[in-house]
This record gives structure tokens, C-alpha cells and sequence, in this order.
């Protein structure tokens, strides 16, 4: 899955992508780099980031999935949102999957999936991104954040949403101090066991700046990529990323090894 933040304060790549035509053309170019999925985001949730309006928001991704879809017309196309309202006119719009990572947190949000047939992402999230990194805590990290999946994946099936349609995500660093990420990581294959596909985003977070003294989030490329092969060595079958060239040329080395082919 590769990330077109349209954005003009993403952690890692904040208003480079701002206007929807740089948008467009760097998510053409992620899908002819191997992105199998592309990720429009309109709002970032970095650490202290404050929220967006709807308005704002859907005036930032509508552009940008327009052109994508007319640019790409078979492209999967994911829209990264917590507002129901954002969502329903971006599935309007023609994006393909909802990747909400307030998993079902906006009361309308589980309606306007299943109402459109849509495919949704499920992610953990502790508190709100201005304050989950002040103190973020945990008796057993694994085994919450996979109690909180399990219920959110029930509630979505409930909802009307088909359990094929669904993904989850332990959420890296939203609300998670560096064990807990390095925790849920070393865990993720057990969380295949909910029956769902897996997704996981550590690209370029701050934990992997802290593990390779990499202080400038675009100069986590090679952590970003071990995580992305550690990932999916354990099972996970989709991780969302900013560098997708580098890290399709490991994933296809990785796989070959794995099995037994060129
Ligand atoms: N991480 C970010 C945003 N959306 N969605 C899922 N499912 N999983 C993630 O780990 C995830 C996500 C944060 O990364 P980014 O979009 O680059 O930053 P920002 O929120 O600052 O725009």
C-alpha cells in the first residue's frame, strides 16, 4: 500500500504532495513502483497534530481520487479517514476501501461501508493523535490491542460489512512508546489468528528513527524497509509505506527466498 498524503503537515513528506496534480502524478508513479494499493489521506494524525474539518478534508483528497481513478481506472484506491462524511464521498468519488484508523469510531462510519460494499481497514488506535504520545500505557499490549480488533471486526460484520471485505491493523505508534511497538511487532503473526488480513505501517515512524538514530523521518528508508520484510515474514499481507520502490525490490527478494523460486 503505498501513502499519497495530501497534506501539508505529514510527518515525513507534509506539503509535497499538496496540490492534487503532484498528487496524482506521485501516486501514478508509487503504482508503477508495485503499490498494489494506494492510501489518500487528507488529514494527518502525527503525534500532536491537530484534527481537520470535514470541508478541508474532502476538498484535499476528492481531486486526488478523481484523478487517480481517471489516471488509473484499475487501481485500488483507499481512503484515509475517520470521518463517515469524508468517506462516503470518497467511496462516492470511486475509492475502493475505507482505512479508518478510528476503526468504526464516527457512529455512521461501519452504515456508509456497508451500504457501498466497500473494503475497510480496522486500526487501534489509543487516546486522540494530539496527546497519545504524552504517556501512552498498557498491562499487556498485545493482548489489548488484538481485544479491541476483535471487537471492532464483530461490530463492522454486524454492521453488514462482509468479514472478506475486512482488515486489521495494530495501529505502530498510535499511542504505542517504543516496547509496545517493538511488542506488537514481534507479535503481529499471531494476528492472523482474528481471520483477517493483516496490514501494518511502521514506514518511516519515529521508533525506527529512535532504533537507527535516524532523526529525519525521510532518512529511515532502511529501517522502514527491514520492518516491511519482518512484516511480512511473519504473515502480514499488506504494508502501507512511503518508499514502494525499494521496499517491492526487497519484499520480491524475500519472497523468492521463501519459496524455493526465482
Ligand atoms: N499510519 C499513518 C496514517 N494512517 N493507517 C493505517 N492503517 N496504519 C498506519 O500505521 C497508519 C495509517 C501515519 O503515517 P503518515 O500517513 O505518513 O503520516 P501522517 O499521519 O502525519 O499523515
Amino acid at each position: 500500500m503505498g501513502i499519497v498524503n495530501v497534506t501539508p503537515d505529514s510527518f515525513s513528506d507534509g506539503g509535497m504532495f499538496e496540490d492534487a496534480e503532484t498528487a496524482v502524478k506521485h501516486g501514478l508513479r508509487l503504482l508503477d513502483e508495485g503499490a498494489d494499493v494506494l492510501d489518500v489521506g487528507g488529514e494527518s494524525t502525527r503525534p500532536g497534530s491537530d484534527p481537520v474539518g470535514v470541508e478541508e478534508e474532502l476538498a484535499r483528497v476528492l481531486p486526488v481520487i478523481e484523478g487517480l481513478r481517471r489516471g488509473a481506472p484499475e487501481a485500488l484506491l483507499s481512503v484515509d479517514t475517520r470521518k463517515a462524511a469524508v468517506a462516503s464521498e470518497a467511496l462516492a468519488a470511486g475509492a475502493d476501501v475505507v482505512n479508518d484508523i478510528g476503526a468504526g469510531t464516527d457512529p455512521d462510519m461501519f452504515d456508509v461501508v456497508a451500504t457501498a460494499g466497500a473494503g475497510m481497514v480496522l486500526m487501534h488506535m489509543q487516546g486522540e493523535p494530539k496527546h497519545m504520545q504524552a504517556d501512552p500505557r498498557y498491562d499487556d499490549v498485545v493482548a489489548e490491542v488484538r481485544g479491541f480488533l476483535t471487537d471492532r471486526l464483530e461490530m463492522a460484520v454486524a454492521a453488514g460489512i462482509g468479514r472478506d471485505r475486512l482488515c486489521v491493523d495494530p495501529g505502530i505508534g498510535f499511542g504505542k512508546n517504543l516496547e509496545h511497538n517493538l511488542a506488537l511487532l514481534r507479535a503481529i503473526g499471531s494476528f492472523r489468528e482474528l481471520g483477517v488480513p493483516v496490514l501494518a505501517g511502521a514506514s518511516r515512524k519515529r521508533f525506527i528513527g529512535e532504533l537507527s538514530g535516524t532523526d529525519d523521518p525521510a532518512g529511515r528508508l532502511d529501517g522502514s524497509v527491514a520492518a516491511a520484510v519482518w512484516c511480512t515474514s511473519q504473515g502480514v499481507e499488506m504494508v502501507r509505506v512511503h518508499d514502494v520502490g525499494p521496499t517491492v525490490r526487497a519484499l520480491r527478494v524475500v519472497d523468492a527466498i521463501a519459496r524455493e523460486r526465482p
